[in-house]
């Protein structure tokens, strides 16, 4: 029978390198390569599902590793399920959290295999099992994180030409904040009428330097700052979002559970929230943050961690079924490697990312490829 079919047999964890095709640099770290930990999961009835929990920089950008990941889902997470059948979601993150407090990446990678390999037992993309498609494309920006002003207008304006990409988040925070808002001028005086462009500090500022800086940031026509401050800092979120003359706000490292997103409501310290797997804790975890957020009438984006196809399309089975994506999504990661790990790359164009139309999560690995970028 089907339940005894859907029994979990085995998890494997790979952790892989891929190269980026140029360097990246935040506010805290810069990658050439990005690193993620794969995992496997076999069902008794033959079906494997796969799930991608990324890393930026090492426990830099939060505080799971890749290394810590794959020590923990090996020893902790995978065998809380061993038995258990694949479509008790809830049930599998109940046991994993009660095996590991937090790993919210590793618990994202676990719960994104078993909905891609229910998916492919029953036929049907994932989507289908968190309510369903209300889209089939999603608009998606780039993100300019060379530093470099000039390597980043070119870099804009191949982009707008090939019509992959017409709203840009630049990452700042790296150097001192004038410096930073000489390089926005550039840019936008450089795009201007022909694309959007957002900032992430990634925390850089402290609340005296983001009330100085928020202003400008507005007079230049920047769309959304993303955590211009520490993510411990909520209420000077809300006390700079209260300034006449303040963007839009973005919560990202400040929100990770449905309590984090119910804290930042409370305070009115955001306009729109970063949704992420990482954060999350999965795909399950991304809806409840995501309830939270439009209950409080707060915007939903589509955030990354630079994830490859495989994490970008667990992404996108999720952030098809919302009724509103007001700032669309970010995952333009699989553009960013110099090779993806899947079969069938996800598809750019118009400006938009395609969502798969395969079951699962709606993408097939490509086994030489991870043999290729695994760590020896
Ligand atoms: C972040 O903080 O948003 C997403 C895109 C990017 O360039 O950095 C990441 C993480
Ligand atoms: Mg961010």
């Amino acid at each position: 029978d089907l339940r005894r079919d859907l029994a979990i047999e085995s998890v494997r964890s790979t952790i892989v390198d891929v190269p980026t095709v140029r360097r990246h640099k935040l506010s805290q770290t810069s990658v050439t390569a990005q690193s993620y930990v794969i995992v496997e999961l076999r069902l008794a009835n033959g079906a494997v599902g796969i799930g991608e929990a990324a890393t930026l920089g090492g426990p830099r950008w939060s505080e799971e590793s890749v290394e810590a990941m794959k020590a923990n889902i090996d020893t902790y997470l995978a065998p809380a399920l061993i038995g258990l059948a694949a479509d008790r979601f809830e049930a599998a993150g109940a046991r994993m959290d009660a095996a590991a407090k937090r790993n919210n990446a590793a618990k994202a990678a676990i719960e994104t295999a078993l909905f891609d390999a229910v998916g492919k037992t029953l036929g049907i993309p994932a989507a289908l099992l968190l309510g369903g498609m209300v889209r089939d494309s999603v608009p998606v920006l780039w993100t300019l994180a060379s530093g470099d002003p000039d390597q980043e207008i070119e870099e804009a304006e191949r982009k707008l030409a090939a019509r992959l990409h017409d709203t840009f988040k630049v990452k700042i925070g790296a150097q001192a904040p004038e410096a930073d808002l000489a390089r926005l001028r550039r840019l936008a005086a450089a795009l201007e009428g022909r694309a959007r462009l957002i900032v992430d500090a990634n925390q850089a500022w402290d609340e005296t330097t983001a009330a100085r800086c928020l202003p400008q940031l507005a007079e230049l026509g920047i769309a959304l700052v993303e955590q211009p401050v520490p993510a411990w800092n909520i209420g000077a979120m809300a006390r700079l979002r209260a300034r006449p003359g303040t963007p839009p706000l973005l919560a990202d490292e400040c929100v990770f559970d449905a309590h984090d997103m119910l804290a930042v409501a409370q305070a009115a310290a955001a306009d729109a929230v970063s949704l992420k797997l990482v954060k999350h804790g999965g795909l399950l975890g991304l809806k409840k943050v995501a309830a939270v957020a439009e209950a409080a009438g707060i915007g939903l984006y589509g955030g990354c961690l630079l994830e490859s196809s495989i994490g970008a399309a667990a992404h996108l089975q999720v952030f098809s079924t919302f009724r509103e994506l007001a700032w669309g999504c970010e995952h333009f990661g699989p553009q960013i490697l110099v090779d993806d790990l899947v079969e069938e790359p996800l598809r750019f164009a118009d400006f938009q990312v395609h969502l798969p139309s395969r079951p699962g999560i709606g993408v097939t690995l490509d086994q030489a490829r991870l043999r290729r970028y695994a760590r020896p």
